[in-house]
């Protein structure tokens, strides 16, 4: 994925004390620890950090719960950003910190009504942007990420998840032409010609990791597939992130990955 010599900033937003209240769609609520979720948030972006990224870190939210998920609010590419409208109308004020933020590293495009997108959805591997057609995002969307998108050479592909939050919980990339996935939530034929490691059957929420500089910052809470990733070669970081999973977030959602 990214070649020596290639650097990250890594945008980040503090947790807001607001989350108990975040959207919830598989998960029941559970009381999140306010101080132990900013202590495992600050881990997180350590991690980062030793992962060699710059963090961009945007200030808390006092009422938007969910935005220290911050892959819900952009697409970001090599030559462009997309400026999401996340499914959940609660989390659609998220995006304007985002898009100042983002606009001194990227040109950006953006969604527009009717459509709806969460970056969660979206899984760039090899200039091939996939969909993951979820509750939060819509057909709308996808007709006008195409028009965004294809003229800077990527190809498309529509994937209907079920039975989880977003196409990155069910499959994320973990090296270069290598996913991660949980075939319960997604149908692996959608991934043909990249190699695949399933999650343990008794992880179901394994799927989500974060690749950056072929390490791989993964959730503490999975280690009978951390042990798969290791069989196979894969550099992993753990991170204790239980409160933000309380909260239907994991790895990926954190942050934005920008190439510099
Ligand atoms: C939500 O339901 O929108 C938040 N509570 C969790 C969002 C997690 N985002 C992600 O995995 N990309």
């Amino acid at each position: 994925m990214d070649k020596l010599g290639e650097k990250f900033i890594a945008i980040t937003r503090k947790v807001s004390p607001s989350i108990q209240r975040c959207e919830l769609t598989h998960l029941r609520r559970e009381p999140i620890d306010f101080e132990l979720v900013v202590k495992q948030h600050e881990q997180y972006e350590t991690c980062l950090k030793e992962s060699d990224c710059k963090v961009h870190q945007l200030p808390y939210e006092p009422d938007l719960p969910d935005s220290v998920f911050v892959e819900d609010t952009a697409i970001v590419l090599d030559e462009a950003a997309v400026i999401t409208r996340p499914g959940a109308p609660s989390r659609r004020p998220e995006t304007r910190a985002v898009s100042e933020c983002l606009k001194s590293y990227r040109t950006l495009y953006r969604i527009n009504p009717p459509g709806t997108i969460d970056g969660g959805d979206v899984l760039c591997v090899n200039h091939k942007l996939y969909i993951g057609m979820s509750g939060r995002t819509n057909p709308d969307s996808v007709e006008q990420l195409i028009q965004c998108v294809i003229p800077l050479g990527y190809d498309m592909a529509c994937v209907p998840v079920h039975g989880c939050l977003h196409l990155k919980s069910a499959v994320s990339q973990v090296a270069d032409d290598t996913l991660l996935i949980n075939r319960n939530w997604v149908d692996a034929r959608f991934f043909a010609g990249l190699n695949l490691i399933d999650v343990d059957p008794s992880e179901s929420f394994a799927a989500n990791a974060l690749l950056i500089h072929q390490t791989v910052i993964y959730p503490m809470a999975f280690p009978k597939t951390r042990r798969r990733l290791e069989e196979k070669g894969i550099r992993v970081k753990e991170v204790d992130v239980s409160e933000l999973a309380k909260a239907e977030g994991a790895v990926t959602c954190c942050s934005l990955i920008v190439k510099v």
